[in-house]
């Protein structure tokens, strides 16, 4: 094999290698994802496992100091795009490194004088794995940051609570309270066969709950979700598939479960779920049928998952500090904030009661 092939294959192989060890390494130390970084370092080591005959010739054709490329400082991204650059764009910078220089080798690997040495199809699969791989990443990177705000009170506006009142003001008072996440829940019928008049409403709370950095989750229905562009979409056992809610959300979109049993909560994350619900932690009068679970499953679901536990299920201003004493990261209520008549009190009482339990917790 020519001095000049050598040297495009060996500098390529650097790229893909080094492309991959920093994708690893994001996967692994800072989205703390054991399966993504398992992935990375199986292709790392596919790659290794390829080329490993041809390592002692590529060391000795490599001529780092004449090459006219590290003179010029040959980037893939324009300084404008390196200074503004996220962890997303670093991903998909180092992405893109990888799956060119894998492009490069596979074209390479189709002449003659190297294909008998480099097979060619294996640089394309690679390629391609690597290709779901960046989206997989970058799906996590931008779940990520939905996920850390799932904390502190997650209010459900369930419209069966409402009594008449008005969507909009009653979210608008619960944002006031300072509740972080806000879910539409409509489990009437009517509704259901009259989805126009529930995407209206949707539409309206998703603009509040965006203008005021609220989280914005609808319950049940993924086309509403999709239509109003919800932060995110629950589900219970019984409804779509997790695998298939994953595939037709956008990618940046978060996806809770409610959940009874810790293997519910363990098959749930492995399906692809950003947080759980997990309950009735109480018993309640707004879900009769819930299965009562008590405050002990939070403390042993928070030691089987790694995505964020949401408790739910008759939880009130008596009973929330035991609830956040146990490791819930959030807690869902509807009752406890829409039973009542002042709204925004209700909120305020609660996150008081959740942040002296808190407090309490870092005491001890
Ligand atoms: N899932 C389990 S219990 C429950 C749901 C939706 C009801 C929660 O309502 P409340 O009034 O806070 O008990
Ligand atoms: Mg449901």
């Amino acid at each position: 094999m020519s001095h000049q092939l050598l040297r495009v294959i060996d500098a390529n192989l650097n790229r893909s290698s080094e492309g991959l060890r920093v994708l690893e390494d994001v996967a692994r130390f800072l989205l703390n994802d054991a399966e993504l970084s398992q992935r990375l370092k199986t292709l790392r080591h596919d790659l290794a496992r390829e080329t490993k005959s041809l390592n002692i010739g590529l060391l000795s054709h490599r001529d780092s100091e004449r090459d006219v490329g590290a003179r010029t400082g040959a980037s893939y991204e324009s300084e404008a795009e390196q200074s503004a650059r996220d962890l997303s764009g670093l991903v998909t910078a180092n992405a893109k490194r990888v799956e060119e220089s894998l492009r490069v080798i596979e074209e390479l690997a189709k002449l003659p004088e190297i294909s008998s040495i480099l097979n060619s199809a294996s640089f394309q699969q690679m390629r391609f794995a690597l290709y779901t791989l960046e989206r997989d990443l970058v799906s996590r990177i931008s779940r990520r940051d939905k996920m850390e705000r799932m904390t502190g009170l997650y209010v459900i506006l369930d419209r069966q609570f409402l009594a008449g009142r008005d969507e909009l003001v009653i979210a608008g008072q619960i944002i006031e309270g300072g509740a972080g996440v806000i879910q539409l829940r409509d489990k009437s019928r009517f509704y259901r066969d009259k989805k126009g008049e529930l995407l209206l409403v949707a539409q309206k709370l998703k603009a509040l709950c965006s203008q005021a950095g609220v989280l914005f989750i609808i319950n049940d229905y993924l086309d509403l979700a999709m239509a109003v562009d919800a932060d995110g979409l629950h589900v219970g056992q019984e409804d779509l598939p997790l695998p298939v809610i994953r595939r037709e959300l956008p990618i940046d979109k978060i996806v809770g479960c409610s959940v009874t049993t810790l293997s519910q909560g363990k098959k749930a994350q492995r399906e692809g779920a950003d947080y759980v619900a997990v309950g009735s932690i109480f018993p309640t009068a707004t879900k009769r049928e819930a299965t009562v679970v008590g405050v002990d499953r939070i403390k042993e679901l928070k030691g089987s998952v790694s995505i964020p536990v949401v408790a739910i299920g008759g939880i009130n201003q008596s009973n929330i500090g035991e609830v956040v004493s146990a490791g819930a990261d959030a807690v869902a209520v509807i009752s406890a904030v829409l039973g009542g008549e002042d709204v925004r009190e209700a909120v305020q009482k609660l996150i008081a009661k959740m942040d002296l339990a808190k407090g309490e917790c870092q005491n001890l």
